[in-house]
């Protein structure tokens, strides 16, 4: 017999499945199943065995459920927008079209080579000029909303590139081009809106099946707080103040509001969770984004405070967060007025309060917060305890200076309020001092625009006399220039400014002259609707998807698409996604948002579009380090492929351990992955082999059909690894006596190739084919056990009664605790020691003992 040779078979196979379209999905038949895996960026470095990971699990999953009869959908595209191939096309001028085409067609044959049963006729490429139309479509429609619109905001800022980074290009606080310090600067940007659906992205985790850790992160990243926002009205010192209180932002953050009472110049508006606190507030503290703010609008403040503020921006939020970091700050000059006790105390500016959160600014309660505590002892501010932990108010125990407490109790020092519950007390003291009850979110409108090239240009124009005004749907897509430099300008605008053809243009309200936006989208727009692409593949690319650099110069109107409610009908929602956890708080929160925000506008059926989130774990070196090209420890998969088979990469892919845990590569498992799948060519090729022992017919079927059993539901819990375990366990089995797994016809045979296709696809088709098979084994049902094949005998019960045996009875393995028990005191032997009473414990070993205790 041939010897397994996979690199001609494996090719082979892909070859037919691809003539065959053998994984197309059907738009028209029901048994409809949506699977879908993160695209990936095409980057210069290929493939991933992290991305066989994630691909492979749901390639199985696929495979299985198409021979469960299901019409699975699982396609595949690019994620084609980015900064990698912005930054090579800045360093070598190669065109970012050029290198993602080059980087496309090298995944493809990646993916091709690993035998994925993707189906190709859906791709979709988030730089297709038909594609970023519809994204393009779809912020239009956002802007139309009111969910888009400009704000000025704090950046990244790369002051010798003289350019704006994304948060993944600050590393440790540096640039990650030129290792400088990265500053903060304002700049006006698009932001999206994503707070207003806060609480719906929220609500919708009630409805969806996501692991556990991915439903946490979300949450806690949406960071729900309730709570109350509560005025301090301020008496300055003379001079801190100056002037122009009218033009003082009054709504800007809520941070300040000037007063409507005559007797103060302002107000200060703070958030807390915890107004039940407010008469131990015996400080006020302003973020240094506040500070900068009453600045601009004229406050005159101390040299101290402008140094201090103008430090802060170089610390990141993060950072400025954490509570270990030792406190800093600065007095104000100001002082405010308690309005729970009227009692005057000061005002500071401290960077571990934040300018986006809240109103940015806190009343510090230092005997009940940790960070105010600290605070407060490195500056010598007064602490005053106001809940004491004791049921009792009278006894309060708690020295102040020694320990903080954060729960709840009963109130003290506290007025009229003192002797309440702290749960009770925090409406009654909002209400009493004139306060609203709140509910806060930490998480932020979405900085949605880039200063960059290689993005989606966002359809917007600027009219003297119109102002800003949106492009009319029929004209785009609003296409990417070509450009000579891909560097930002001196100014920090997108490289996009430079061009006068493209900046300059006609109004398309009222004709007269007006400037594009130069502005492109962040790389997460065009995986924020990928999924609808998918399903809506023929209707909304009507023709073959042009490519190239022809695609950029192409008119597009005669060839634009349709958005088809009918295929998303059908298709819709996902039913499982199978992702990293790096992207649980981006790319699945941003891809819900406009789920949502499209489903609103009633061009989305469902509102959510993802019905199951699982997620793989890393794959690291051998050595447990992070594989990473600068390590130099990066398995090539098409070396692997190679040399190994595509099959046993695959498996070995699956085995390698627990699906959702961090792992490390060994090539001596992928290499006993191989040695498994040579066995199965091997027995299932004959000649018959050596008989180490007997093995029954029974004995083999049996262990066939508990192997089917537990293949079948790991894969649907995606314990690969131990399916793959019992593949290999009942290999062994047939090692000892091949006979029967070799005979002409065997059943045996044919059902276990069918359980393996899944996971090694080409060497099953091959050995289907070879035994004379003519349709595809995916063709062939899923093999489905025999439930009273799987018990195994029945075992001898040892039934003791204080440790003394007493009666031996015979029972099904597997017997539960509940029906031994039944069944041995049904002996007589038994109840005769036992007596009257019950025992008062029973020790049951199953398949073993069941021992009664009695006194
Ligand atoms: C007084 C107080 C007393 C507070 C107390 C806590 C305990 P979460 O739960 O995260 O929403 N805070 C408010 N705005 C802030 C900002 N911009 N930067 C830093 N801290 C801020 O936390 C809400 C609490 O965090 C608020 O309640 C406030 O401190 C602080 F015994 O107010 B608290
Ligand atoms: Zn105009």
């Amino acid at each position: 017999m041939a010897k397994y040779d996979h690199g001609a078979m494996e090719e082979r196979w892909q070859r037919v499945w691809n003539e065959q379209r053998a994984h197309a999905a059907d738009d028209a038949r029901g048994e409809e199943e949506y699977l879908l895996v993160e695209f990936p960026y095409p980057s210069g470095d290929g493939l991933h065995v992290g991305h066989l990971r994630s691909y492979t699990a749901m390639d199985v999953i696929a495979r299985k459920h198409r021979m469960e009869g299901k019409n699975v959908l699982y396609p595949m595209g690019w994620d084609a927008f980015g900064l990698p191939a912005e930054n090579y096309a800045i360093k070598t001028g190669e065109h970012p079209r050029v290198t993602t085409e080059r980087n496309i067609a090298n995944f493809k044959r990646q993916l091709m080579a690993a035998g994925f049963s993707f189906d190709w006729s859906r791709e979709v490429n988030t730089t297709d000029p038909a594609y970023y139309r519809w994204t393009q479509w779809i912020f239009l429609k956002l802007l139309e909303r009111g969910l888009a619109y400009k704000a000025r905001v704090p950046i990244n800022w790369c002051p010798s590139c003289k350019i704006g980074l994304a948060n993944e290009e600050v590393v440790g606080g540096r640039c990650e081009r030129c290792g400088g310090v990265v500053d903060k600067r304002e700049k006006e940007q698009w932001m999206l809106k994503i707070t207003a659906y806060a609480e719906q992205l929220l609500d919708g985790l009630h409805h969806v099946d996501y692991i556990e850790a991915a439903k946490a992160q979300q949450r806690n990243w949406i960071g729900r707080s309730e709570g109350a926002n509560i005025t301090f009205s301020v008496i300055a010192s003379p001079g801190a103040l100056v002037g122009a209180k009218q033009s003082w932002p009054s709504t800007v953050n809520a941070g300040i509001a000037t007063s409507q009472t005559p007797r103060n110049d302002m107000v200060i508006s703070v958030f807390t969770t915890r107004p039940d606190t407010l008469f131990g507030a015996t400080f006020l503290v302003v973020s240094p984004e506040l500070a900068q703010r009453w600045m601009d609008a004229g406050w005159q403040a101390s040299d101290d405070v402008r140094a201090y503020v103008a430090a802060a921006r170089k610390v990141t939020d993060m950072d400025r967060a954490a509570d270990a970091r030792e406190k800093t700050g600065v007095a104000a000059g100001i002082t405010a007025v308690n309005p729970a006790n009227g009692e005057e105390i000061s005002v500071w500016v401290a960077d571990y309060v934040l300018g986006s959160y809240g109103t940015g600014a806190i009343m510090a309660v230092p005997a009940h917060d940790e960070r105010d505590f600290g605070f407060a002892q490195k500056y010598g501010l007064h602490i005053t305890t106001v809940i004491a932990r004791s049921e009792s108010a009278s006894d309060v125990a708690i020295p102040a200076n020694e320990e903080v407490y954060t729960g709840d109790g009963l109130l003290t020092n506290s007025g009229a309020f003192d002797g309440m519950r702290s749960d009770e007390a925090r409406a009654a003291i909002t209400e009493a001092v004139g306060g609203t009850m709140t509910v806060t979110y930490k998480l932020r409108d979405w900085v949605f625009s880039r200063q960059r090239y290689w993005g989606e240009p966002i359809p917007v124009v600027f009219c003297a006399a119109c102002g800003t005004v949106p492009v009319p749907e029929d004209q785009l897509p609003i296409l990417l220039p070509e450009v000579e430099r891909y560097e930002p300008t001196d100014t920090g605008e997108s490289p996009l400014a430079n061009i006068a053809s493209f900046v300059n243009t006609n109004c398309p309200r009222c004709g007269g002259p007006a400037k594009r936006e130069t502005d492109v989208m962040p790389n997460w727009a065009g995986s924020s609707w990928y999924f609808l692409a998918y399903a809506m593949h023929g209707e909304l690319f009507p023709r073959t998807p042009l490519t190239g650099i022809a695609a950029s110069r192409t008119p597009r109107n005669d060839r634009q698409g349709r958005w088809s409610q009918e295929l998303l009908q059908h298709w819709l929602p996902v039913d499982w996604y199978n992702g990293g956890m790096e992207h649980t708080t981006l790319h699945l929160l941003y891809s819900r948002f406009w789920n949502l925000f499209l489903h609103d506008i009633g061009v989305v059926p469902v509102a959510e579009p993802y019905q199951k989130r699982t997620s793989h774990g890393m794959i690291l070196a051998a050595n447990g380090e992070k594989m990473s090209k600068s390590r130099g420890n990066v398995v090539n998969p098409d070396d692997i492929i190679a040399q190994y088979g595509a099959d046993a990469v695959r498996l070995y892919e699956m085995f390698i351990g627990p699906f959702d845990q961090a792992v490390p590569w060994s090539t001596d498992g992928l290499k006993g992955c191989r040695r498994f799948l040579e066995k199965v060519w091997t027995y299932a090729t004959g000649p018959i082999q050596h008989v180490v022992e007997e093995v029954s017919e029974k004995t083999l079927k049996r262990a066939l059909h508990k192997t089917m059993k537990k293949v079948s539901e790991d894969i649907e819990a995606m314990r690969f690894n131990t399916a793959i375990a019992a593949m290999m366990e009942f290999m062994n089995l047939v090692a000892r006596d091949p006979r029967e797994f070799a005979a002409d016809g065997s059943p045996i045979r044919s059902d276990f190739l069918r359980l393996l296709a899944p996971f090694a696809p080409h060497l099953a088709e091959e050995l289907w084919e070879k035994l004379g098979n003519k349709k595809s084994v995916l063709a062939h049902p899923w093999p489905h056990y025999d439930p009273t094949l799987i018990v195994d005998e029945e075992v001898n019960l040892v039934v003791q009664v204080n440790g003394k045996h007493r009666a031996t009875i015979r029972v099904p393995a597997g017997t539960s605790e509940e029906d031994a028990r039944a069944r041995a005191l049904g002996e007589a032997n038994v109840r005769k020691h036992l007596g009257e009473r019950d025992p008062v414990r029973v020790v049951f070993v199953p398949d073993k003992i069941v021992n009664f205790i009695r006194e």
